[in-house]
């Protein structure tokens, strides 16, 4: 399988985030992408750089006020204070209910507010870019689909499916997921299908393609009346507009088994089989591994092989995208089993 990484993935290596109200290590690291690149070359798949330039279908998956703050926040950051160099900016309030959203503040810990959901998705000098070349990674891997690959993988980092259309979020700056499927639908894909296994409910995603009919979007996660992000990712959400029919959450117990989630997944499965895709992308989060150290799922090595076979037999041109995933040392590994499923 052919695999696009992010060469600028450390670039974005924030020091801290904050959890209850604490600053805590960040859970997000440079490592985890450097894990997972070793297990694929040690697993023999050989390695690109991406070719793309993403900045098309961003402009079509996120709103411009929100990509030109991402693109200049740190020098926002540092014209506030040149001693802020040292230090990571958090956001301390944000426009909810009947706050407007409208009108972007002149301080700059607001507009942080504005574009954030949460203030655990810590910035720091090399976040741009390190985001930006992850979107140019998840652009290459779908191009190449579209130029005759049957399946690629991208391997990026800082993930991507909590950021929405003008917010950041859960460790997420650019949705590279959406920016995948944009790209599939701008190359003639007429259909696309984005499953999200990921532990997190993939509300970026989600609320990007909620009143589209043309990507369909699936997901199975712990149920967000316990687990983060909390605020979407229920049953109920199905759709909206030209999009009612086309949102499909199957949202599971904290703590569920094994065979609960492959119950979940066949679901998802039918689904997407349904709708005719002409392609997939999954949002590949491996933080549904039993050893992860923020979810609560229970899925073993081999489980990630069977995640990659029953994803071969929906039989369709695919691209994986990573997400999370936190027990950074087995990350690799179960990122090589699933492609090992796939490719079997
Ligand atoms: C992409 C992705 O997986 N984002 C997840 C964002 C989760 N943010 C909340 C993390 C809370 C950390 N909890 C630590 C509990 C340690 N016992
Ligand atoms: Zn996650």
């Amino acid at each position: 399988m052919l695999i696009f990484v992010n060469p600028l993935q450390a670039s974005h290596q924030p020091r801290d985030e904050i959890f209850r109200g604490n600053r805590v290590p960040c859970f997000e690291t440079p490592r985890r992408a450097a894990f997972v690149e070793d297990a694929l070359r040690a697993s023999g798949h050989a390695v690109r750089a991406p070719g793309i330039d993403s900045a098309v279908a961003l402009g079509q998956v996120h709103a411009p006020r929100y990509l030109d703050f991402l693109r200049t926040a740190w020098a926002q950051w540092l014209a506030l204070d040149a001693a802020n160099a040292g230090e990571q900016p958090f956001p301390s309030v944000w426009p909810v209910r009947t706050l407007r959203s409208d009108v972007e503040p002149l301080n700059f810990t607001a507009r942080l507010g504005l574009y954030s959901m949460d203030n655990g998705s810590p910035l720091c000098a090399g976040t741009w870019v390190a985001a930006k070349a992850g979107a140019d990674a998840a652009a290459s891997a779908a191009h190449a689909l579209l130029k005759g690959e049957q399946a690629t993988f991208c391997a990026t980092r800082p993930p991507g499916h909590h950021a929405g259309p003008d917010f950041m979020g859960g460790y997420c700056f650019l949705n590279n997921a959406a920016v995948a499927a944009q790209v599939l639908r701008n190359g003639g894909a007429a259909r696309v299908a984005v499953l999200d296994v990921d532990y997190h409910h993939g509300n970026g995603t989600q609320s990007i393609f909620y009143e589209r009919a043309d990507v369909l979007f699936v997901s199975i996660h712990g149920d967000p009346r316990t687990e983060y992000p909390f605020y979407l990712g229920h049953d109920d959400e199905t759709g909206a507009g030209e999009g009612a029919g086309f949102n499909l959450n199957l949202p599971l117990p904290a703590g569920s088994s094994a065979a609960a989630w492959f119950g979940a997944l066949d679901a998802a499965c039918e689904r997407i089989a349904r709708q005719g895709a002409d392609a997939l992308v999954v949002s590949l989060g491996l933080d549904t591994f039993a050893g992860d150290p923020i979810s609560t799922f229970k899925l073993q090595a081999d489980d990630f092989t069977r995640l990659g076979a029953r994803l071969k037999a929906l039989g369709l041109p695919t691209v994986f995208i990573l997400e999370g995933g936190y027990a950074a040392a087995e990350l690799g590994h179960n990122a090589v089993r699933v492609l090992r499923g796939f490719d079997a």
